[in-house]
C-alpha cells in the first residue's frame, strides 16, 4: 500500500480543471492507497485573501472533495492550518533550499508578473508544499502537470535534506493523468484554466448551474478553419474541448477525434456541454445536501487529529536529525 498526498487551494470555486486534472484521481487512488488529501488554506493566503470569503472556501472545498466521491472512511481529509506541522517542517526546510531554486519557478513568475509588492510566501510557496507532501512520507502525488516543477523541487530538498542529515524522507513520484492534465481556459485557451481567473468566462465553476456551463462552453474561443482535429499547437480551443469531452466521458482523444469528424463546431460545442453537465450534476446535488449537514465538521475533525498523528512523527524525526530540540 502506498501514501499518497495531494492539497488544492481554498481560493475561489473548484473548476471542471481541478476536477478532472485532480479529485478525480484522488477518488481512484483512495481505494487501494493510504491517501491525505488535504485543504491548502495556508497556500492560499500567499496572494490576498478575503477573511470572510476564505472561510466559505474552505468549506466549500471540503464538501466539494466529498460530494466528489472522497470518502473520509478510506482517506484523511483535513485542513493544512489545522495541523501546525506542515509551517514548521515548511521553515525547516526553507534553510535548504536557495534562492536561485525558488526564482526559476514559473508559478511565481506567473502570480508575481514581474512586481515586488508580492508576499514574501508567494516567494516561498513551493517550500511549505515540499514540506506537505514529506510529512506523510508520501510515495506518490496526483496533480495537474502544472505542478511538475513543484514537484521536481521538492524531490531535490528532500534528497539534499536525506544526504547532509541521514535517511528521513521518502522521494516521492508525481502522478499525472493521461487525458485531462491540463484543461485550457475557454477564452484563452493557450493558458490553463483556472479558479482565480478575472475573466469568470474562461473557467467552468463546479458549481454554475447547467445554463452558465451551456453558455460558457458555446462562447469558447475557437478558431475559423472549421474542422475538428486535435491539435494543441494550431488548434488550441478546439483540442481543449476535445480533451474536455473524452475526458468526462472516458473516451480516448482519438475515438472522440472519430465522433466529431465532419460534425461543425456548433455540435461539438452542444455535445460537450452535454457531457459537462452530466459530469457536474450528480456531483452538485451531493455538495447541496452536505453544505448545510453538520457532517462536514465531524469530518475534518477527525481528519485533522489522523493527519496530526502521522505528520508529528515525521516533524519530531527531522527536528532531531537536524540538531534542533533539547
Ligand atoms: P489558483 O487559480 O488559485 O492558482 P488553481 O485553479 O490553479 O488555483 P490549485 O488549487 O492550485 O488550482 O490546484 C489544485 C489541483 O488542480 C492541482 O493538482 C492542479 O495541478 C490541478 N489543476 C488546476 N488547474 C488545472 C487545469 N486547468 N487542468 C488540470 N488540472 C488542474
Ligand atoms: N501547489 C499546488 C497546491 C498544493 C499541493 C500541495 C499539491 C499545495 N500543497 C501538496 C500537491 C501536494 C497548486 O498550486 N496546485
Amino acid at each position: 500500500m502506498k501514501t499518497i498526498f495531494s492539497g488544492i487551494q481554498p481560493s475561489g470555486t473548484l473548476t471542471l480543471g481541478n476536477y478532472l486534472g485532480a479529485i478525480r484521481q484522488f477518488v481512484q487512488l483512495q481505494n487501494d492507497n493510504n491517501c491525505f488529501f488535504c485543504i491548502v488554506d495556508q497556500h492560499a493566503i500567499t496572494v490576498p485573501q478575503d477573511p470572510k470569503q476564505l472561510k466559505q472556501n474552505i468549506k466549500s472545498l471540503a464538501a466539494l472533495y466529498i460530494a466528489s466521491g472522497i470518502d473520509p472512511d478510506k482517506a484523511t481529509l483535513f485542513i493544512q492550518s489545522e495541523v501546525p506541522a506542515h509551517s514548521e517542517l515548511g521553515w525547516m526546510l526553507q534553510s535548504l533550499t536557495y534562492m536561485g531554486e525558488l526564482e526559476r519557478m514559473t508559478q511565481f513568475k506567473d502570480k508575481s508578473e514581474g512586481r515586488s509588492a508580492v508576499s514574501s510566501a508567494l516567494f516561498t510557496y513551493p517550500t511549505l508544499m515540499a514540506a506537505d507532501i514529506l510529512l506523510y512520507q508520501s510515495h506518490l502525488v496526483p496533480v495537474g502537470d502544472d505542478q511538475t516543477q513543484h514537484l521536481e523541487l521538492t524531490r531535490n530538498v528532500a534528497e539534499r535534506f536525506n544526504n547532509r542529515f541521514g535517511n528521513t524522507f521518502v522521494i516521492p513520484e508525481i502522478s499525472i493523468p493521461n487525458v485531462g492534465a491540463r484543461i485550457m481556459s475557454l477564452q484563452e485557451p493557450t493558458k490553463k484554466m483556472s479558479k482565480s481567473d478575472e475573466n469568470t468566462k474562461g473557467f467552468i465553476s463546479m458549481l454554475d448551474t447547467p445554463k452558465q456551463m451551456e453558455k460558457k462552453i458555446k462562447s469558447a474561443v475557437t478558431d475559423s478553419d472549421g474542422i475538428v482535429k486535435f491539435d494543441t499547437e494550431n488548434k488550441p480551443g478546439v483540442s481543449n474541448l476535445l480533451s474536455i469531452y473524452a475526458s468526462c466521458t472516458g473516451e480516448s482523444i482519438g475515438a472522440v477525434e472519430a465522433h466529431f469528424r465532419n460534425k461543425r463546431y456548433g455540435d461539438l460545442k452542444s455535445e460537450v456541454a452535454e457531457a459537462v453537465i452530466n459530469t457536474l450534476a450528480p456531483i452538485q446535488e451531493k455538495y447541496e445536501a452536505l453544505i448545510s449537514s453538520t457532517e462536514l465538521d465531524e469530518i475534518l475533525t477527525k481528519g485533522a487529529e489522523k493527519a496530526k498523528q502521522a505528520a508529528n512523527r515525521t516533524l519530531q524525526k527531522a527536528k532531531k536529525k537536524m540538531g534542533l530540540l533539547r
